[in-house]
């Protein structure tokens, strides 16, 4: 790939969002050919494991003091440059579609409440209307194009069938922010609202084979894992997150937005053998961005819920 030689000629547009310790830059890279292409590039400084951290104390290149009083000093520290470790991980979208410049995007959030009745007449057809090419990346995973080498688990079952890998926000190495990502094989569940009973043997397989590969691998027992599935997610091809538990750094695991599995599972476990499921008759709240594509009618249909509750 030419990604990396192409990093050193960035050439920066806007910074669309900057939080503790990631940035997120707007811009154009060179690709094959000279062809200049719209960018997002995102820099988040990697975490400090248990193990290095000796290391890095001994080895600093610098150190100043910036402030003391009584028992507590705090300071400036630059690390040495050759360390074992990478001491930024960068993500690269590119070409950049409109819908990731605005993802990407710092954001003004309101909390909306979806019916079900919102969710056929706004919701459904949002997400039906959504580019397979938004999940291109999803089919190479599933049918063994991209990542092989990196697959954990793959179930195989005709109709219920996954596989674990780790989710690209990961390092790779740093188990105390583990994050795996199970995607499931079947292209018709969209979301949390297409869950039924039928699923749960899935679920619970993720939720059994993704604990058992954490032990297996990087030593985590019961427990130690937060198995999440977010609702809106930013593609509708149903999968779960897994997290190190003790790992709560990211928006992404923010309250309306992450279900735990959990929940889910048991919420199933409760819904009658026939009928509608408890996922066609909930109201859901959660966190809209004002750059997100449901927003607009999103607000609108508040607006018509107040005014009908009054
Ligand atoms: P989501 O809840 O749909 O959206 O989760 P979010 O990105 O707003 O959380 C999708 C998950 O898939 C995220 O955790 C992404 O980091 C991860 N992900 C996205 N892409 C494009 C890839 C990919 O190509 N490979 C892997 N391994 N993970 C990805």
């Amino acid at each position: 790939s030419t990604i990396p030689e192409s990093l050193k000629h960035f050439q920066l547009e806007r910074v669309l969002n900057e939080v503790t310790h990631t940035i997120a830059l707007l811009g154009q890279l060179q690709m094959e050919g000279g062809k200049l292409s719209s960018a997002i590039i995102r820099i988040e400084k990697t975490a400090l494991s248990a193990s290095s951290v000796l290391d890095v104390l001994s080895n600093l290149k610098d150190v100043q003091l910036i402030e003391h009083t009584d028992i507590y000093s705090w300071l400036f520290a630059w690390l040495n440059q050759s360390q074992d470790r990478p001491e930024v991980k960068i993500n690269v979208v590119c070409p950049a579609t409109e819908v990731h410049v605005r993802k990407y995007s710092a954001q003004q959030t309101i909390l909306v409440r979806e019916t079900p009745e919102i969710f056929e007449r706004i919701v459904k057809p949002y997400i039906a209307a959504f580019p397979p090419t938004r999940i291109q990346w999803v089919y190479n995973i599933l049918s063994g194009k991209s990542e092989v080498d990196k697959i954990l688990y793959r179930d195989t079952s005709e109709d219920y069938g996954y596989v674990i890998l780790p989710d690209m926000k990961w390092d790779l190495i740093t188990v105390s922010s583990l994050y795996l990502v199970a995607i499931v094989q079947s292209k018709d569940i969209r979301c949390l609202r297409d869950l039924r009973r039928r699923h749960l043997g899935m679920l619970r397989g993720i939720r059994r084979e993704a604990s058992r590969i954490a032990k297996e691998k990087w030593g985590l027992s019961d427990g130690s894992i937060r198995f999440f599935v977010h609702y809106q997610p930013s593609y509708y091809h149903f999968h779960v997150h897994i997290v190190n538990a003790n790992y709560i750094g990211t928006a992404g695991s923010t309250v309306g937005q992450a279900h735990l599995l959990d929940d889910l599972i048991s919420m199933l476990e409760l819904d009658p053998e026939d009928g509608p499921s408890i996922f066609e008759r909930l109201t859901l709240t959660y966190g809209l961005g004002d750059q997100h594509g449901l927003y607009e009618s999103m607000r609108a249909a508040q607006t018509e819920l107040w005014e009908s509750a009054s």
